[in-house]
């Protein structure tokens, strides 16, 4: 398999000790494949944790989507880790085909139901996609189903928003995500669902959580359980990353992107005598 998009030169990415990245949703035209591809091409680490829903299974059973762009995502992955870096694989809720695979290796991926992480500093940090503790997930199995086709309905909307603001030569901008904060009861099961997952780790006595899961990347604390969550590569299109001295930062990357200088135009040199 070779990549579409040509990779550029290694060494000069920015290294970290560890990258979280979840909810790729690889099969479905709401990802946003080329930020990614460009996320990983920036940036390298000893460990990757894939936190679940790298593929959307459930969309591409049925319809199947699978352009240039999205194997090179999964070619970059393998490259990764035949380069040394430890792949983590934590099957989600949509690419759950793939959790009785657990515990085995392909190519260098290993796959887990659910990891525990330590960090440079010595923190305890489970790691684990978040779909357990959805209770309408698992009271209603066909409810999250509708709401998926809901929220397919509002990621064309989101694409196509976009794609006009592209035109207008604006950044990228999150539809739902500006939705999900004026909706209350979407802010409230969001505030209960980190307190729940903070709570479940704790009580396993952990130092903290990683997931993913919720589209909503966030760092916080519930009575001194650290939250994580890696966000999304639909919406927000981030990355959790951890530094060599154990510091956590979550990275925006649509805003990295955005703040990277325009390239400087070089006038051929003959030009120079002429100003
Ligand atoms: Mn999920």
């Amino acid at each position: 398999m070779r990549s579409a998009i040509p990779e550029p030169e290694e060494g000069k990415r920015r290294r970290y000790r560890t990258i979280w990245i979840s909810d790729i949703h690889l099969g479905t035209k709401g990802c946003n494949a080329e930020m990614l591809i460009d996320f990983l091409d920036s940036t390298d680490s000893e460990t990757m944790y894939l936190v679940g829903d790298i593929i959307d299974g459930w969309r591409l059973k049925k319809k199947f989507y699978w352009p240039a762009e999205h194997n090179d995502v999964v070619w970059r992955i393998l490259k990764r880790a035949k380069r040394g870096t430890r792949i983590v694989y934590i099957p989600g809720n949509h690419d759950e085909m793939l959790r009785p695979f657990s515990g085995m290796n392909f190519g260098g991926v290993e796959i887990r139901r659910a990891a525990f992480h330590e960090t440079a500093d010595g923190r305890r940090l489970m790691v684990l996609h978040g779909d357990e503790f959805d209770t309408i997930m698992l009271a209603h199995r066909w409810l999250a189903f509708v709401g998926d086709a809901l929220y397919h309905v509002m990621m064309e909307l989101n694409r196509y928003v976009n794609g006009i603001r592209r035109m207008l030569g604006l950044p990228y901008w999150s539809l739902s995500k500006m939705a999900k904060h004026k909706v209350k009861n979407a802010v409230e099961f969001i505030s209960k669902y980190e307190e729940v997952v903070a709570r479940a780790a704790g009580e396993r006595g952990v130092d903290g959580v990683v997931c993913g899961h919720i589209h909503t990347a966030e760092i916080r604390e519930f009575d001194g359980i650290e939250y994580y969550n890696d966000g999304d590569w639909v919406e927000g299109c981030n990355a959790l990353v951890e530094h060599f001295d154990g510091r956590m930062e979550l990275l925006h990357w649509p805003e990295e992107m955005a703040r990277r200088e325009p390239r400087v135009a070089v006038r051929p040199v003959g030009e120079k005598a002429a100003a």
